[in-house]
């Protein structure tokens, strides 16, 4: 029989899209997880206290490479600040904090012996995060690399990478497992390695003529794949071990984070179409086509050719499925253009092998950027339409400023909670067409020593004025609009003024 009439209205209704405006946290799926991060090397500051060691970040901004010439020695200083920190995300409303653990903190010398105080550290701020009902969301490997494996054997063009990252992955299992139930692997592993080893912007600097300049030595034609290659083979061993030995037990999760630039073609051409299509393999294929199909995308076997590391059955079939989550941090639209430029074999990068200029580093330097919504649209519909619709965490999504003092404008960003609004809204319809993502997270928590310009930029929900020696904290009107949201608030409601915060 069929259903009456107003049954067939009301399930209508329920089919329609609601008015975004009035969206609160209770339209997205339960058990949906609403936070924020920051990363060890980026917040911790005591770099040189309690046993850590320098990562290959130190060394790069003690050598003046940082863009405003900063270290990250002190940073925010939440290594002596997390308790203050950990009171004002329970005071937002955060479900979960997305932190790092530094691994020249935990392990300094990169293998061997853990450093007791570091783990008493990360022991602290879990469980001080748990006291306060946050859930720890922990990335093992977040850019800082160990200087001594970089020194020992280069570090990631090394395949004994692999073993030493499984055994700090297995002590990260081992010593704070009980309590994180969601791990990342590594962050943004497309990122690294073409910072790292194409164009040398990123420590550690290698790069070769003509795609970089100071370079540490390096070949831009072969060594970014061969990085990559070691971080996913890395990946799949930490996670292959921690399905084998800790799973069970300790029944947690564990994915990893891509940096999720959506390339969309800079022209209504087919050709630009196409770098853009193209552009899309090379920067989330590269890592998702292995991940879920057991090899790189054929478009990046058929460019890069024998430079694309071979696997091999078993690493295949590790890699298939390695993940119990994708992390994507999405910022930015990058526009790519066909790269008309003849065929030269000696002299190929990642970019060149994608046929695609659509290289963003120097956009984003001048701060050029470009920041849409749809774009995150796109790119979830991408991950369910290519990859088999994954489980996703927004791991970053936030909207920089580069004031540089706390004055009184500093508290009025509301052009950063309209940003996260806007793309809370295009989250939400993403959910309502059948995307699987299960939490999001504002990058970032506080202020902190931004990878690309140091202290110029600012992410924070919280503000820290890194002129006072206490690193004073103080809320901005995003954390006010953020934590009325998080308590059941509308999406649109308005935002209050900001109040200081004295770290004590
Ligand atoms: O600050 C970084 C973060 O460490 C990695 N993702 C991008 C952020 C903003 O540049």
């Amino acid at each position: 029989m069929a259903p009456p009439l107003f049954v067939l209205l009301l399930l209508c209704l329920a089919a329609l899209p609601r008015d975004t405006a009035a969206l609160t946290r209770r339209d997205f799926p339960d058990g949906f997880i609403f936070g924020a991060g920051t990363s060890a090397f980026q917040v911790e500051g005591a770099a040189a206290e309690d046993g850590r060691k320098p990562s290959i970040w130190d060394t790069f901004t003690h050598q003046g490479y940082s863009y405003d010439k900063s270290t990250a020695d002190i940073s925010a200083n939440q290594y002596h600040h997390y308790k203050d920190d950990v009171k004002l995300m329970y005071e937002m409303g955060l479900d979960a904090y997305r932190f790092s653990i530094a691994w020249p903190r935990l392990i300094p010398d990169g293998r061997g012996e853990i450093n007791p105080k570091g783990l008493e550290y990360y022991n602290n701020l879990i469980d001080e995060l748990i006291r306060h009902g946050i859930q720890p969301h922990v990335t093992i490997y977040h850019l800082d690399l160990p200087q001594s494996l970089q020194d020992e054997y280069n570090g990631l063009l090394s395949p004994r990478f692999i073993d030493d990252y499984t055994a700090y992955a297995e002590a990260c299992f081992k010593s704070f497992g009980d309590r994180v139930k969601h791990w990342v692997t590594v962050n943004e592993p497309n990122i690294e390695t073409i910072g790292g080893f194409d164009g040398g912007v990123l420590p550690p600097q290698r790069c070769s003529h003509p795609f970089g300049v100071n370079c540490t030595g390096g070949n831009s034609t072969t060594e970014p794949y061969i990085a990559a290659h070691h971080l996913l083979l890395a990946h799949a061993s930490a996670v292959s071990l921690y399905r084998a030995k800790y799973q069970a037990t300790q029944r947690g999760q564990i994915g990893i984070t891509l940096l999720g630039w959506w390339h969309e073609p800079a022209t209504n051409s087919s050709q630009d179409a196409a770098a853009a299509t193209r552009m899309n393999d090379f920067h989330i294929g590269w890592f998702m086509h292995p991940l879920v199909y057991g090899d790189y995308p054929a478009v990046m076997r058929s460019r890069a050719g024998a430079r694309l590391p071979d696997l091999t059955v078993e690493q295949s079939n590790k890699l298939r499925g390695a993940f119990d989550f994708i992390g994507l941090n999405h910022y930015l639209v990058v526009r790519a253009r066909a790269d008309g430029s003849t065929f030269n074999l000696e002299q190929r990068d990642y970019y060149a092998d994608a046929y695609a200029i659509a290289n963003p580093f120097d956009d984003i330097q001048e701060g050029r950027l470009e920041y849409a919504p749809w774009a995150l649209g796109k790119l979830l519909d991408h991950l369910k339409i290519k990859y088999g619709n994954p489980p996703v965490m927004i791991h970053e999504n936030g909207y920089a400023d580069a004031s540089e003092l706390p004055r009184k404008v500093e508290y009025e960003d509301d052009s950063r909670s309209e940003f996260l609004q806007d793309y809370l809204e295009v989250l939400y319809l993403s959910i309502r067409n059948g995307s699987d993502v299960r939490g999001y997270f504002v990058w970032s928590f506080l202020d902190v020593f931004e990878f690309l310009f140091g202290y110029r930029s600012r992410y924070g929900l919280c503000g820290v004025d890194m002129n006072s020696e206490g690193r004073t904290r103080y809320v901005r009107n995003s954390a006010h609009w953020y934590s009325g949201f998080l308590k059941g608030g509308e999406l649109r409601s308005a935002s209050s003024p900001g109040k200081a915060y004295a770290a004590a």
